[in-house]
């Protein structure tokens, strides 16, 4: 069986990941903005007996490159093992995209154009002429719809085509000019070029014969040949275009006149996103109370017997009730509020709405000395910090990419959400507004940190950008629901297997050393309880909550699942009267609440006014549990606690990229500040709560 590597190389948004998506059923990030893959991923699968290697390259505009992700890509293009390039373009803008493909053709490797958004030609009233397309490029090509996989098995034959038959790709000519000038410079080299792209390289990177060439051409070599390249690009896309009545992008054109208008823009921004969390919140809340309270009054009741029944030790037991489903279950009772926070999300991802925020931010951002573009990784920061520090591949300057990561970690994530909405649900009133309170210190806080490093470590000014706005795209509900899912499994996954390990050294702690009369003696009292005076002037007096940070530094959610197996144990009822509950009646009591759930879920949707901001909460449940948390915090020290697990960077993953993007050294030191900022606003926010409301 043969095999090929392919590389899908393009412009930047014109659908190369949801091509490899398509063609592999993988779920690679995709998005509607230029610059969402920034490092080259692979899949490997079988099509026809051959194993196909498929390469998905960040995309570029040019073989010129300036930021990391665009580098890595051109020196993959131009070094890279490929048997084929595929050339995705955007057929409905096919000048911009054929500048790229003249260029990915100088390489003179086997090349096959994919022309995808056929969908988006054929609205727009474009007909292009494929044939004389393939005839002028003598190249193979086929249209395609990655997202709805029209097109897609052609593209594949034709690939398996191109790796049979190409043996001899094809060569671009210019101008006479510029090759004679090409030609008579390999000549004195004594050494014949490998390709177009070689001649051109070794032609500007000699300075005599540069100014050989400059001489005969009148202008410089660089800019003869890009004038070239334009030319080509421009004539090839005039000849194939064959457009009857070309229509304007209207849609776009009239939805942006509002929503990037300087005024309207913001207040739609901000009533958008206040509309996310409150529809967050009130569509999952009921749901949230459900599965507590499945969890809490039907599963751990009846795991109880079931393990009495069968005559498991009693440790088991215990372990089953208070480190699965006080530890893992409580994480996985916010599952419904990240599905639909990320459905949100990816929503506002896949429709082109992102860019747009970034374009109002721009005006804002500069007087900051700021800039524009480092609003596109602070954004992706809200979905998860990890992708939105690799997103910072993205920027061409090294002092903007520090910068940028070093504010990332303050954008607060959907983990941090979690721990947010319990908190909030249980100490204050309005939790909803307590919510968008701590997004909004995060962001203040990021923007101090860029202006202290502008004024200290990061002097100097922003890179310029150039942003382009993409079209609105209707995403699918498929496209979309696929994605949430695949996050959601993340997040059950990583309750099942990381937050799951460390329950159980939290359990196991907790019931150490052998023969306690309760969790109060344990080693994990012992150590919350001689970390306690560091949290003390924050609030933070009981050795339950402290030790539950100790974990919460690797992983916000951990917080949650390790107060819940903290609180548990060292509340839990005997283990006897759970074994002789009756299970029938507990079980249909569950489906009403199901049933009653489902009901009011919609209900507050529908009923969704601005005159509440306020998420309502049913307080069955997990009574016992949100009692005893509610016993030990108040809601300023609640409200500290928050502040602590907002600011200070804990998250190993992040940590982890961190190190890799911008060093070990720094990374260090970014954690050291954020701690020590998280303590003093928590210090400040502590006191200052308790004058003013005693
Ligand atoms: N209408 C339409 N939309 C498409 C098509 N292919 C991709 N899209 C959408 O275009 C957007 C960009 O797709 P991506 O696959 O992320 O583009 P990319 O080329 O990988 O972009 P970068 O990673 O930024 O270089 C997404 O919103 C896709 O859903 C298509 O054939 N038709
Ligand atoms: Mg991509």
């Amino acid at each position: 069986m043969s095999r090929i590597t392919v590389g899908l190389a393009g412009n930047p948004n014109v659908g190369k990941t949801t091509i490899l998506n398509n063609i592999a059923g993988k779920n690679l990030k995709v998005g509607n903005w230029a610059g969402v893959t920034v490092e080259k991923a692979e899949v490997e699968f079988t099509y026809n007996n051959y194993t196909l290697h498929i390469i998905d390259i960040p995309g570029i505009y040019n073989l010129t490159a300036t930021s990391d992700a665009e580098k890595a890509a051109v020196q993959f293009l131009v070094d890279g093992e490929i048997d084929v390039i595929v050339s995705v373009l955007d057929s409905s803008n096919l000048a911009r995209n054929l500048l790229l493909t003249v260029e990915l053709m100088e390489l003179e490797k086997p090349t096959v154009l994919a022309l995808n958004m056929a969908d988006e030609a054929r609205s727009k009233g474009l007909e292009l002429d494929l044939g004389k397309l393939k005839t002028i490029l003598q190249t193979d090509a086929c249209f395609t719809v990655a997202n709805s996989g029209e097109g897609i098995d052609e593209l594949l034959d034709k690939i398996i085509n191109c790796f049979e038959n190409s043996h001899d790709p094809a060569k671009l000519k210019y101008s006479e000019n510029v090759e004679s000038v090409l030609t008579t410079a390999a000549q004195k080299s004594g050494q014949p070029a490998q390709s177009k792209y070689d001649a051109i390289r070794a032609l500007e990177s000699s300075e005599q014969e540069a100014s050989e060439a400059e001489r005969t051409l009148g202008v410089g070599i660089t800019k003869a040949i890009n004038d070239e390249r334009w030319k080509l690009a421009s004539s090839i896309a005039k000849s194939v275009t064959a457009s009857s009545k070309v229509k304007e992008k209207s849609v776009s054109n009239k939805l942006d006149r509002v929503l990037l208008h300087p005024f309207m823009g913001i207040a739609i921004y901000i009533a958008l996103f206040y509309l996310m969390f409150k529809i967050s919140f009130d569509f999952s809340a009921p749901y949230m109370d459900w599965i507590d309270g499945f969890m809490n009054n039907f599963l751990a009741t009846a795991s109880s017997k079931l393990l009495i029944t069968l005559g498991v030790p009693d440790v088991v037991t215990r372990f089953v009730s208070e480190a699965v489903i006080g530890g893992v279950g409580f994480v996985l009772t916010f599952v419904p509020l990240v599905a639909i926070l990320y459905f949100f999300i990816t929503f506002f991802e896949m429709s082109g709405y992102l860019p747009r925020i970034v374009f109002m931010m721009d005006r804002f951002m500069h007087r900051l000395g700021l800039h524009g573009n480092m609003m596109t990784p602070l954004l992706l920061g809200f979905g998860c910090n990890v992708p939105a520090i690799m997103a910072t591949k993205n920027m061409s300057s090294k002092k903007d990419k520090i910068l940028v990561t070093m504010m990332i970690p303050f954008m607060s994530c959907p983990a941090r959400l979690v721990v947010f909405a319990f908190f909030a649900f249980i100490f204050f009133d309005n939790p909803a507004l307590v919510i968008v309170s701590l997004y909004g210190i995060g962001v203040i806080v990021a923007l101090i940190t860029a202006l202290l490093l502008r004024k200290s470590f990061l002097k100097g000014k922003a890179a310029n950008f150039l942003l382009e706005l993409p079209p609105y795209r209707l995403p699918s509900l498929k496209t979309v629901s696929r994605i949430v899912w695949a996050h959601v499994k993340r997040f059950i996954y990583k309750a099942g297997t990381f937050i799951f390990l460390v329950s159980i050294v939290v359990w196991v702690l907790l019931n150490l050393p052998p023969g306690i009369k309760s969790a109060d003696e344990s080693i994990a009292a012992r150590i919350g309880k001689t970390i306690t005076p560091v949290f003390e002037p924050i609030g933070l007096s009981d050795w339950r909550a402290t030790t539950s940070l100790i974990p919460g530094f690797l992983a916000r959610e951990v917080v949650l699942s390790s107060m819940g197996i903290i609180y548990k144990t060292s509340t839990e009822d005997s283990l006897r009267e759970k074994a002789d509950e009756n299970l029938a009646p507990l079980l249909k009591e569950q489906a009403v609440e199901l049933w009653e759930s489902i009901k009011s879920s919609f209900v507050s949707v529908a009923s969704l006014g601005f005159s509440t901001f306020e998420v309502e909460t049913s307080d069955e449940g997990s009574e016992g549990l949100r009692e005893t948390i509610q016993k030990s915090f108040t809601a300023s020290s609640a409200y500290s606690f928050m502040i602590l697990l907002l600011i200070y960077n804990s998250c190993v993953a992040t940590v982890a990229i961190m190190i890799r993007e911008i060093g070990r050294k720094a990374s260090f030191l970014f954690l050291g500040y954020s701690f020590v900022a998280a303590w003093l606003l928590a210090f400040v926010f502590y006191n200052v709560s308790n004058l003013l409301w005693p």
